[in-house]
């Protein structure tokens, strides 16, 4: 069986990391999170994004996956399983995933903003929360940036290329703790529906996909993958 897994924020979010929409508690929750992933947001306050990054780079150095990562990374020993993932963490790598599709770009890589290269240079920890930090200079003057995807820009060409190509050839679909709500990503399953294929989508919440989907199992990933790969066959039946 050939499967095709898209993750989003809820399968991190019990490893402690915030969801995209749901981070009311953090010193960021007064701002709104897409200013704070956007190029317009970026350029009207480059050291407020920069310390929201820097924070959440921090953060996830020091949270482990959870089951849900683990269950993933089992099936791919068994399994043909693509993971396609907009999360710009590392988990489903920490969890023995591999190779890992981000859509989304990585919060552990940074380039400059101005001529693109990339930074490799150690960068200060942060480890209390600090609203605004000034991002580190390019040689050209440039200021750097995250090597993440904001709203606006274009998703990088090979991973979508991949998770196209996964929709086309699975004979399931997998969709955890997304929203279903940002483009292109939102579409990979709408992709799959219209060729047939049975989507299965894993959150505790409705979602606009919810109505569409073959199978939903409304539990927390950590509850509902692992084992679910074995019982697929019986609950598609
Ligand atoms: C659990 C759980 C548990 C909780 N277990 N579950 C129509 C078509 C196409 C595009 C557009 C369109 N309309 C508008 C657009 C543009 C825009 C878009 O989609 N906007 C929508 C909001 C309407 N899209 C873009 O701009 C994209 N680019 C683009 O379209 O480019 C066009 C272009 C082409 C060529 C040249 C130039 C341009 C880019 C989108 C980039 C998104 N980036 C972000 C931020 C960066 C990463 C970061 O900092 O984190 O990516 S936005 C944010 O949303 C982040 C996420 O990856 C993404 C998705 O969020 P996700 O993962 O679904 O998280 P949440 O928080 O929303 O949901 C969590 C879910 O988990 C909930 O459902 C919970 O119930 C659940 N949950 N606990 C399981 N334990
Ligand atoms: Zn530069």
């Amino acid at each position: 069986m050939r499967v095709a897994v898209l993750s989003g924020a809820g399968i991190s979010a019990e490893s402690g990391v915030p969801t995209f929409r749901d981070d009311k508690n953090g010193l960021w929750a007064r701002f709104d999170p897409y200013e704070l992933s956007s190029v317009q947001g970026w350029e009207r306050n480059p050291e407020r994004v920069w310390g929201w990054y820097l924070w959440r780079h921090y953060l996830v150095g020091t949270v482990e996956p959870n089951a849900g990562h683990r269950a993933i990374a089992d099936w791919q020993k068994d399994a043909d399983v693509t993971v396609i993932t907009q999360n710009v963490d590392d988990l489903h790598e920490r969890a023995g995933s591999s190779p890992v599709h981000h859509l989304h770009g990585s919060l552990f890589e940074f380039r400059c903003a101005h001529c693109n290269k990339p930074f490799h240079e150690e960068l200060p920890a942060m480890t209390e929360p600090t609203i605004e930090v000034e991002p580190p200079v390019c040689h050209c003057g440039g200021l750097i940036r995250p090597d993440i995807v904001w709203f606006g820009e274009a998703l990088p060409q090979g991973p979508w290329r991949h998770a196209v190509d996964a929709m086309e050839s699975a004979d399931v679909v997998v969709v955890v703790g997304t929203s279903a709500i940002v483009y292109p990503a939102a579409g990979l399953p709408e992709m799959a529906l219209a060729r047939g294929t049975a989507v299965v989508e894993v959150n505790p919440e409705p979602t606009p996909l919810t109505p569409y989907v073959t199978l939903t199992i409304r539990e927390s990933a950590s509850r509902a993958l692992p084992g679910l790969l074995e019982r697929l066959p019986t609950l598609l039946k």
